[in-house]
């Protein structure tokens, strides 16, 4: 099936079913509809120098980004075609951040020294018709969040979130040793991306001397990658060079062809589109599902309390229906026949009734004030301290999801009363289920 049609029939498909349970369970679909909404995107992070604007000019065979030794550019571009009605140009970061057609308002979080330094640039190209390039500030060493004036790294995650391919840049001079580099690979990156995701480059290796200059740079490049991904595997590393700006070397030949299998795998980033959609509708669905199941286990052992109540309360109503006239009259002889002698003699009257109803009645409404005043408001609070015991947990994945979301529940519960103990969560349970075990499997299917 034509992958447009499979997008659109999963975008109303979330919006439909998925959206009015995120936010019944106070989630955000923010992050979902940023994905769902824009084209394809590659974003290009590094190293400062590392040859990233010069890889998206070549990649455009146009002259879009400025290049240059030393740290060039400290500004996010994103570089797209013009939509049919859209004029070449460029559209300054601080109107980008409060455009709803674009997936980037989330930015608004950010100081305003970050849509300072963020712009989107219009540029008519065949390959960006349906294709997104960003290009980043380089890493640096020595810059700390007052220095950049926003979180830098928090912003690479954010955008690395939206991203279908992240190539992450190096040159041979600086191998991995760049402390923000440090931050985005140990950090940022595996909270935001799948490592799937992620394209790993040594460029300018043209300015390594010989090869075993070369062989040092790409085993330090390891070591240190190692170090940061905590990886025992190396992952595949291209190493490229820009033919245009290279200079002379003996050995370059045998690695010419990787600068264009770098290029065509970014070109054919839009084909992991659905495949992105879809593992973060996965990944938000499987959170969501943690947070229902143990809303459910809240209900369904509020409502067994419930019942115990109301068992425990209609034996109490019950033995003061046929108590409360005895004990009364044991204490102070009134009145003179009791609801069950008269019963016995056969000569019960409407006035016997008056006692034991009284007490009937009064235990009812004291058993309702007690469970609604005390009852419930302490099993929610145990609920909140052992939040831990409502979840259903299958493996370690679903473990770490539920250190994600728990906060969530736990704050569900604070603010919840009897009527949440009621709401079926077992239906909304139904519902998630299906998305993930039927909905999405089909989905997947129809990418194979
Ligand atoms: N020899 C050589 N020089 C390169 C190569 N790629 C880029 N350069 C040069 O390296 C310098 C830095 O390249 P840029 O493309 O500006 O690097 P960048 O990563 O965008 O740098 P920032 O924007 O500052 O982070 C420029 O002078 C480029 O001409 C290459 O493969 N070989
Ligand atoms: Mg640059």
């Amino acid at each position: 099936m034509d992958e447009n049609i499979i997008q659109e029939d999963i975008k109303s498909m979330v919006r439909e079913e998925l959206f009015s349970l995120l936010e019944r369970y106070n989630f955000s679909s923010e992050n979902l509809e940023s994905i769902l909404k824009w084209k394809p995107i590659v974003l290009i992070i590094g190293n400062y120098s590392s040859g990233k604007s010069t890889l998206v000019n070549e990649l455009l065979g146009k002259e879009i980004q400025r290049t240059g030794q030393a740290p060039t550019d400290d500004s996010f571009t994103i570089i797209t075609s013009p939509g049919h009605d859209e004029n070449e140009g460029e559209i300054p970061g601080p109107t980008l951040i409060n455009d709803n057609r674009y997936p980037f308002t989330a930015l608004k979080t950010y100081s305003e020294r970050l849509a300072s330094h963020l712009r989107m640039k219009l540029v008519k190209s065949r390959l960006l018709e349906n294709l997104a390039i960003i290009d980043s500030p380089g890493m640096l060493d020595s810059v700390t969040e007052k220095g950049r004036g926003y979180d830098f790294p928090k912003v690479i995650g954010d955008l690395a979130k939206l991203a279908d391919l992240i190539v992450l840049m190096f040159d041979p001079h600086k191998a991995g040793t760049i402390k923000e580099t440090y931050t985005t690979i140990r950090n940022t990156l595996p909270e935001s991306t799948g490592e799937d995701r992620i394209v790993f480059v040594m460029s300018r290796i043209d300015e390594c001397d010989n090869l075993p200059d070369l062989v040092r740079s790409y085993g330090t490049l390891c070591w240190n990658l190692s170090q940061m991904t905590g990886r025992k595997d190396i992952p595949r590393i291209y190493l490229t060079f820009s033919v245009d700006v290279a200079r002379n070397s003996l050995f370059l030949d045998e690695w010419i062809d990787e600068r264009n299998q770098l290029k065509v795998k970014m070109l054919e980033a839009s084909g992991l589109r659905l495949n992105h959609i879809l593992h973060d509708i996965e990944k938000q669905a499987g959170e969501l599902r943690l947070v229902i199941q143990a809303m459910t286990n809240f209900s369904r052992s509020g409502l067994q309390l419930l019942k115990n109540t109301i068992k425990g309360t209609i034996v109490l109503a019950l033995s003061a229906f046929f108590l409360l006239d005895i004990i009364c009259q044991n204490l102070t002889g009134l009145p003179e026949n009791t609801f069950l002698s008269s019963f016995f003699a056969g000569s019960l009257k409407h006035f016997h009734f008056y006692l034991p109803v009284t007490g009937f009645i009064s235990i009812l409404l004291l058993s309702g004030f007690f469970f609604a005043k005390w009852q419930i408001p302490r099993y929610i609070k145990k609920c909140c301290k052992n939040v831990d015991q409502l979840a259903t947990l299958k493996n370690t994945y679903e473990e770490d999801s539920w250190e994600r979301v728990k906060d969530k529940v736990v704050s569900l519960l604070e603010n919840s009363d009897f009527n949440e103990i009621r709401f079926p969560h077992k239906e909304n349970l139904n519902l998630i289920d299906n998305i993930i075990n039927n909905k999405l499997q089909k989905y997947y299917s129809q990418l194979k």
